[in-house]
């Protein structure tokens, strides 16, 4: 395979030459009056050291985003526009030069290397230095914006609430009003990143016209080895699917939340308040399991028993580890330990969102997560933990190919082993002392994360389809938002929202321009995932009792098609681990079909929808 030779080139050489070559125009010229033939082995040649160059760059942008949100400040996010500016620069001409080599026959590897070029930047940007800088700054001031967010219930000098403290607040209380104002009081804080949003949208597009797609969205969508028109004809295809449990699940939660708040608040055949679904974006319903579980006194209460086994933060990763290693996988390296951030700290401002890093691309991997003892955080560790591993098992392979098969693949892996912990597992690992009495409480408790996740999972994006297509205009960002969220989710905002707010910036994602459709993926093939690895594990029983826990069989077909990274199209990827070349819903819904049948027994007298 293609093992990255890495000659030392010097990265403040190539950081200064990107950021003061001439623009583009120039090169283009440049490239016209170059008439000879170009042959395969200058694209090869032109190839490789373009790949180098780029891993140069790439690290350099990676420490610099490291630092930067683990400690924001003014010049942290500047030094992190910065090189991410340069990573942009030094794409944009890459590909304007490549240009030279279209139409040359290529040998299938090569041809796919120039391809993912173009689609290897998820904000490419125009070609207009000014413009490029605009937007890489405003790409990191959205970012910061959103990690230093803080509502202050009694104004700007009193006590201040940070994203973390309004989540708790929206998990553990059941007061309407409470709830109400850790939900508002979130989103004030996103009121000023309309403006900074609308500007970002139109240079996003720029770049993206520039690299030869219609929009930005288009780019996105371009990336999973089929048009795009066709990429949203599969999730719509998936989402169809699996539209039915949601729908099941919505009806029985509105019926329970009528119970605890009343009729009058949570009217039936209509959309449920958004406040009350125990998360601040209401994308999983796990933390009201206590108002929905099936069986009142048999829990399978995760937070209870690392709280009661006084685990720690890093006794969680070591945990999540272990899992890794039953598998047949080495363990994360010394520096993963000494680098990692697991908490938050007290005396500066970081980006809390949960995020894995690959920061040289060989073995510098760590996690960047304020962890707190609970059972969705010890899912997120997991979750984590899979990107890293991901990462490990692609290192071999070039820049362009050092990558999950598609998006949804790094985000599913970590999931999958997630799906293993189950209450036999926690038996194994000596978490409890034996099996809780079956019932239906451990698939309701995943239901409310996996099932509620879907339909949030694939809005997002939608919406941003449509801003970014310009199908939806500014003066209509929130009203789209909030139709996109009734129609999916079967939702509704808890006050009147008007175009002053922008709550699509309440989320991560949109302010850190992260793609999100890879988590509606990822919901669907963790279970894919996970049926072919029990088929191999020898699981019999349910689908949802399966623990894949120190099975090194299932551990090495995992591996195996991490390693293959994306050098080749995603079926192959997911061929080599399922025997099917497409996405599947089928497997979620086996593996949720016991409380499908349940739920649907509770909801008969129910009106459902919305
Ligand atoms: O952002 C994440 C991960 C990091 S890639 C923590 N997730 C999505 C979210 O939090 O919205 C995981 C589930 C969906
Ligand atoms: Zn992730």
């Amino acid at each position: 395979m293609n093992l990255i030779t890495r000659t030392r080139l010097t990265l403040v050489a190539i950081v200064a030459g990107v950021l003061m070559s001439p623009p583009l125009g120039l090169h283009r010229a440049c490239a016209d009056t170059d008439s000879a033939k170009p042959t395969a082995g200058e694209a090869k040649a032109f190839m490789d050291s373009l790949e180098t160059e780029l891993l140069d760059l790439l690290i350099a942008s990676e420490r610099s985003e490291w630092v930067k949100s683990t400690n924001i400040t003014y010049d942290t996010d500047m030094l992190a526009a910065r090189a991410s500016e340069a990573v942009m620069a030094y794409v944009s001409i890459k590909a304007d030069q490549a240009r030279r080599f279209d139409g040359l026959k290529l040998d299938a590897s090569l041809r796919r290397k120039f391809n993912l070029l173009k689609l290897r930047l998820s904000l490419p940007a125009p070609s207009d230095s000014a413009k490029r800088s605009e937007l890489a700054i405003l790409a990191t001031e959205m970012s910061s914006m959103y990690g230093k967010g803080k509502y202050c219930p009694d104004g700007q000098s009193g006590d201040c609430l940070t994203l973390g403290d309004l989540s708790k607040t929206l998990a553990s209380s059941r007061d309407f009003d409470e709830l109400k104002e850790a939900w508002v009081g979130w989103r004030s804080t996103t009121k000023p990143m309309r403006e900074k949003f609308v500007r970002f949208v139109e240079l996003a597009n720029e770049g993206a016209r520039e690299f030869g797609f219609g929009d930005l969205g288009d780019l996105w969508k371009s990336r999973y080895d089929m048009p795009p028109d066709e990429f949203e004809k599969e999730i719509n295809r998936l989402w169809e699917q699996v539209q039915p449990l949601y729908q099941q699940l919505h009806c029985y939660a509105r019926t329970q939340l009528a119970k605890k708040y009343g009729a009058d608040k949570v009217p039936s055949g209509k959309p449920i308040p958004a406040h009350l679904l125990g998360n601040m974006w209401s994308q999983d319903f796990a933390n009201i399991f206590d108002l929905l579980a099936p069986e009142k006194d048999s829990a399978f209460d995760v937070t209870g028993i690392l709280q009661e086994k006084k685990i720690d933060e890093r006794g969680v990763v070591r945990q999540a580890e272990a899992f890794f290693v039953s598998l047949g996988l080495d363990p994360l390296p010394e520096t993963f330990w000494e680098r990692s951030m697991f908490t938050k700290p007290r005396d500066r401002e970081v980006v809390c969102h949960a995020s894995a890093w690959d920061i040289d691309w060989l073995d510098d991997l760590r996690i960047k997560m304020c962890i707190e003892i609970n059972a969705e955080d010890f899912t997120t560790v997991h979750h984590e933990l899979g990107h890293n591993y991901y990462q490990r098992a692609y290192k071999r392979l070039s820049a362009l190919f050092a990558d999950s098969a598609n998006d949804g693949f790094h985000e599913a892996l970590g999931d999958t082993i997630a799906l293993s912990v189950t209450p036999a597992y926690f038996v194994k690992i000596g978490y409890l002392d034996k099996l809780p009495p079956d019932s239906l409480n451990p698939l309701m408790r995943r239901a409310l994360d996996k099932i509620a996740f879907l339909p949030f999972g694939l809005l997002v994006d939608q919406w941003r389809f449509d801003v970014f297509s310009g199908r939806v205009s500014p003066d209509q960002y929130n009203a789209h938002w909030w139709k996109l969220r009734t129609k999916y989710q079967g939702i509704a905002p808890p006050v009147s929202r008007s175009e002053k707010d922008f709550d699509p910036g309440a989320k991560y994602h949109v302010a850190a321009n992260v793609p999100y459709t890879r988590y509606f993926l990822a919901t669907i093939l963790q279970f894919q995932f996970h049926r072919a690895l029990c088929e191999v594990a020898g699981h019999e029983g349910p689908l949802h009792t399966c623990s894949i826990y120190d099975n090194k069989k299932a551990g090495k077909l995992l591996n195996d098609m991490m390693e293959m990274g994306m050098e080749k199209p995603w079926p192959d990827a997911i061929e080599a681990l399922t025997g099917q070349r497409k996405m599947d819903a089928t497997a979620i819904i086996d593996y949720f079909q016991p409380l499908l049948d349940w739920l649907e027994e509770q909801n008969k007298d129910a009106v459902c929808g919305w």
